[in-house]
C-alpha cells in the first residue's frame, strides 16, 4: 500500500475514533472500543471503503501506533476529544517529561499552565525528541520540561497510553521547569 493510502486512512480513523465518530453513524463503545466489523461498513457506507488487510496494516505500521485493535474491536489509544474514559489505570511516571509547544502560546502557558484544550487531557512526552516533534508540528518547537514526579508527589493523577504518552488533566505552572 503507498504510503499516502496509509496516511489517509490513518487520519481517516483519528476523525471517526477520536472526534467525530457521529459523521459516519458510529457509536463508541465503552472505553472507545468499536467492533471492526462496524467501522469497515460506516466507512464503506460513507464513501470511504477500507479493507480488513488495508486496516490491520494501518494499525500495525502507523508511524505513533495511534489505534490498537483487540478482540475484535478497534480504538485510538489515545488522543480523543469526545468524551471517553479509556479505563487507563494511574500509573507513575518518571521524574521529568516533556511537552512540546511553541512560542506563542508561552506567556498563556506560564500563566494558566498546560491545559488539554480540545482533548481529554494534556498529553506529555516522555523523551525530548519526542515533545521536539509535537512541537515542530506548529513551527519552531520549544520544549517544555514538566516535574512530573514532583506532580504525582502532590497527588495528581498520570495514566500512561498504550503508545507511550503519558496523560493528565493539567500542569501548573509551578512545576514548569
Ligand atoms: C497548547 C499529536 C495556550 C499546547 C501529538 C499545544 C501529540 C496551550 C496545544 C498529541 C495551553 C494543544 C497531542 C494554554 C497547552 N494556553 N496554549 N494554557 N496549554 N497549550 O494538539 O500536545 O498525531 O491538543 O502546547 O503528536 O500538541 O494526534 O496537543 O500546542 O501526541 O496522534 O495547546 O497529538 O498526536 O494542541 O498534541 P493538541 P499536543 P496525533
Amino acid at each position: 500500500m503507498m504510503r499516502r493510502r496509509l496516511v489517509r486512512v490513518s487520519k481517516f480513523l483519528a476523525r471517526h475514533l477520536r472526534h467525530d465518530p457521529g459523521r459516519i453513524g458510529l457509536n463508541l463503545g465503552p472505553a472507545g472500543w468499536v467492533p471492526v466489523e462496524e467501522l469497515l461498513s460506516a466507512a464503506a457506507a460513507h464513501g470511504f471503503p477500507i479493507t480488513p488487510a488495508e486496516l490491520a496494516r494501518v494499525v500495525e505500521t502507523d508511524d505513533k501506533r495511534r489505534y490498537v485493535i483487540e478482540d475484535g474491536r478497534i480504538r485510538a489509544s489515545q488522543g480523543h476529544s469526545v468524551p471517553v474514559d479509556l479505563g487507563l489505570p494511574p500509573a507513575e511516571p518518571p521524574g521529568v517529561l516533556y511537552h512540546g509547544t511553541v512560542g506563542r502560546f508561552l506567556s498563556a502557558i506560564r500563566r494558566e499552565g498546560l491545559r488539554p484544550m480540545g482533548r481529554h487531557h494534556v498529553h506529555l512526552s516522555p523523551d525530548r525528541d519526542t515533545a521536539v516533534r509535537v512541537g515542530a508540528r506548529r513551527g519552531a518547537p520549544v520544549v517544555l520540561v514538566v516535574r512530573a514526579g514532583a506532580m504525582h508527589a502532590d497527588g495528581h493523577v498520570f495514566h500512561l497510553s498504550a503508545n507511550g504518552v503519558w496523560l493528565t488533566g493539567h500542569v501548573p505552572p509551578a512545576y514548569l521547569a
